[in-house]
């Protein structure tokens, strides 16, 4: 069931329309790009997604295009207190401007929470700009999206985030291209030139830590204005990807130890329980150790939950994600973990495995 086209919405001459496209339609749009430099610098802002490359890329090409302050860099994640947080935070700012929301998927369960701030936006006078290339459903689309003034949305098999932006808002440039075939490559895990792949590792590694440890918005800032320089190898990336592994190694045992495996519909399925970590490289190591068909990661720092599935497995993540609240890629999903669950205990993550097996039973029973 995976989308091949992607969803245009354009809002700009006040007439909601929305449109689908051919992934290979995405084109350069002068007429934004006109809109985003009709305005001061200084009322640019971005929200962009906070946990991976994608997301810090697209900011990156928005600062380096559009040279927006580093402050109006804003980030946020699928925990809802974060998200309550962020935006609390941006109302105090943002008036007469743009936003512009990069790599943010539209979980269901935030839905209100969007709606009452792009209502707040607009009521300051600000027009919203969306660009995202997770799957979105058709209820989402429709109550939301008459609240923007431009989106791009809906899975796209073509574009990461971060392609998006720099296709769509970009003039072409070596920056600009390397950018984004870094983000493309990481977010759909293909391989790229070696002078760039020997990076990755450590790109990935020193995000997971950069937002989760010490001033996560400057240290995040500072990363992005290193990755605009296209300096991969930064004493920054260094260090935050040095002191990621060093955790890393003691919390993925625990993991490990704190994973329950079921089976559904002839599936293997397994849950486990941690700290927040890199999430593809926790699901790989509890796949390899359980030898599981789809991997589910309860992360208790953010209470949100990642699920992966195993090579070769026809397993739809969204199909799951989106019962919980959540969404994603076929491949790859998310959602926030119910908050009266408490993770933290052996009742609570029984009572979490009972439920996420509930809805994974009845995902796998209606797609065999
Ligand atoms: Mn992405």
């Amino acid at each position: 069931m995976e989308n091949k086209t992607i969803i245009l919405i354009n809002n700009r001459n006040k007439s909601y329309s929305k449109t689908l496209i051919n992934e290979s339609e995405i084109k350069y749009d002068k007429n934004l790009v006109s809109l985003l430099k009709s305005y001061d610098k200084s009322k640019i802002y971005n929200l962009t997604h906070i946990e991976d490359m994608d997301g810090m890329t697209s900011a990156a090409l928005l600062k380096h295009y559009y040279d927006l302050p580093y402050e109006n860099i804003i980030f946020a994640d699928y925990g809802e207190l974060n998200l309550k947080n962020t935006i609390a935070d941006m109302k105090k700012s943002i008036s007469n401007g743009v936003l512009v929301i990069t790599d943010l998927s539209l979980n269901e369960k935030f839905i209100p929470i969007f709606k009452k701030f792009l209502r707040f936006a607009r009521t300051k006078k600000n027009k919203v700009i969306w660009l995202d290339h997770h799957f979105c459903g058709e209820d989402t689309i429709n109550s939301i999206f008459p609240l923007l003034d431009y989106a791009v949305i809906g899975e796209n098999r073509k574009f990461c985030g971060a392609e998006l932006v720099y296709n769509i808002l970009c003039e072409k440039s070596e920056i600009g291209s390397t950018l984004a075939k870094i983000a493309h490559a990481m977010d759909f895990k293909v391989e790229i030139e070696e002078k760039y792949n020997k990076h990755i590792k450590n790109i990935l590694y020193a995000i997971s830590y950069l937002n989760k440890n010490g001033n996560y918005k400057k240290n995040l800032r500072n990363f992005i204005k290193d990755i605009e320089n296209l300096d991969f190898n930064s004493e920054l990336i260094r260090n935050a990807a040095r002191k990621y592994t060093e955790t890393a190694k003691i919390e993925t045992k625990y993991i490990i130890n704190n994973t329950s495996v079921f089976d559904s519909n002839g599936y293997k399925i397994a849950v486990g329980f941690g700290k927040d970590l890199n999430s593809t490289d926790v699901c790989d190591s509890i796949e390899k150790k359980v030898n599981s068909d789809l991997i589910i990661y309860a992360k208790s720092d953010s209470y949100s939950a990642s699920l992966r599935r195993s090579k070769n497995i026809d397993i739809n993540c969204i199909k799951i994600a989106a019962k919980m609240g959540g969404g994603g890629h076929p491949f790859a999903a998310g959602f926030p973990i119910p908050v009266n669950i408490d993770i933290a205990t052996n009742t609570g993550r029984k009572i979490f495995v009972n439920k996420i097996k509930k809805v994974v039973d009845s995902v796998l029973k209606n797609d065999s």
